[in-house]
């Protein structure tokens, strides 16, 4: 808490300097604390200007995702009170796993700046350069049947596509089960692990990986004709901070309406965003190949697609190629 107090003192006289005397008589702590703090805020990327004589002045704020940053742009009740935040990681969702087998609780979220072994589905691997963009794991606890947890993708996507929308006006096409694209290429993809039992979830780490504002020609060859950003379809970067503060907020309210009303209301605002229904697709699932129609996603958030010769299958996950 001390490092957001010292901060919002700086913030509050950008240009002047606030004596140590003063931070540490209004934090109650000691000077020698509030110098500690001072040095951590730097090894952070703040750029805190200090004199023997006249105390601290911030002369320059980081683009970081640290709690510092973050917290005073929250509007949500609960989720990311407690943020994990880390400049490399190996992978968040790895970290929140972890954390949430030793009991974290429900809201707690895991921020890093960059990883190091980014997860895709099926050990496929996501491209994570540091300070361009958001990696972010959400820890939940639903009381929910284990059977429903794909609803919880769903909803993750309809957040993620809104907060994309409101913070650039560009309007995303959410792929089943979890791509986000535009243009027809992908700016955000989402993970979700689970731990349950066979009729209860222990846990479920919600894992969302989203372009921000990472320039084309960084991306590997491999993925550069499939992958975008924010910034590439803008021309200009976003705030990643108001990003991440909008998505938790939109995830909160959904994750509420959810284990309040059930995932009809998400279907509904799920399958504005998807557009799927009649489109021409083509899965690989379990081995399996199915071309058809889709023709919606069932109360579970199964995608059933009819064959050409009018068989409908009901598909839990696999990867979708959208055809002409
Ligand atoms: C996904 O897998 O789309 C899930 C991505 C989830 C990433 C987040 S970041 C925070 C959290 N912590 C983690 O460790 N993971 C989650 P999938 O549908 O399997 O797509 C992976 C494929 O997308 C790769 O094989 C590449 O072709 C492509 N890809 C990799 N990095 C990308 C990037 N940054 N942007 C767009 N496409 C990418």
């Amino acid at each position: 808490m001390m490092d957001e107090d010292i901060l919002r003192l700086l913030k509050k006289h950008p240009s002047t300097f606030i004596s140590g005397e003063e931070l540490s008589h209004r934090l109650k702590v000691s000077r020698t604390a509030i110098w500690k703090r001072i040095r951590h805020l730097r090894s952070l990327g703040y750029e805190i200007e200090a004199s023997t004589r006249s105390g601290y002045r911030l002369v320059q704020s980081p683009d970081i995702l640290a709690p510092p940053e973050v917290k005073p742009l929250l509007k949500t009740k609960w989720l990311g009170k407690t943020i994990h935040y880390f400049h490399a990681l190996d992978s968040t969702n790895s970290k929140a796993y972890d954390l949430a087998n030793r009991g974290a609780e429900e809201g707690e979220i895991v921020i890093a700046e960059s990883q190091t072994k980014g997860k895709g589905r099926l050990g496929r691997n996501w491209f994570s350069p540091p300070y361009l963009n958001l990696y972010l794991s959400v820890i939940l606890r639903p009381e929910i049947s284990p059977h429903q947890a794909p609803l919880i993708t769903l909803m993750a996507a309809v957040a993620t596509a809104e907060a994309i929308e409101k913070s650039s006006g560009l309007r995303p096409l959410i792929k089943w089960p979890n791509d986000i694209l535009l243009n027809g290429r992908k700016m955000a993809g989402l993970l979700n692990e689970i731990k349950s039992e066979t009729d209860r979830i222990h846990f479920i780490i919600l894992g969302i990986g989203v372009n921000l504002n990472i320039d084309e020609k960084m991306f590997p060859k491999e993925i550069r004709s499939i992958a975008t950003s924010m910034k590439r379809e803008m021309g200009e970067g976003v705030s990643r901070k108001d990003l991440l503060a909008s998505l938790l907020r939109g995830l909160e309210q959904w994750y509420t309406v959810f284990l309040k009303d059930g995932g009809n209301v998400i279907l509904e605002s799920w399958r504005r965003w998807a557009q799927i229904k009649g489109r021409r697709v083509k899965m690989a699932s379990f081995g399996e190949t199915i071309a058809g129609r889709a023709i919606d996603v069932d109360s579970d958030g199964a995608l059933i697609i009819e064959t050409k010769h009018g068989e409908r299958k009901r598909v839990v996950a696999g990867d979708v190629e959208y055809r002409r």
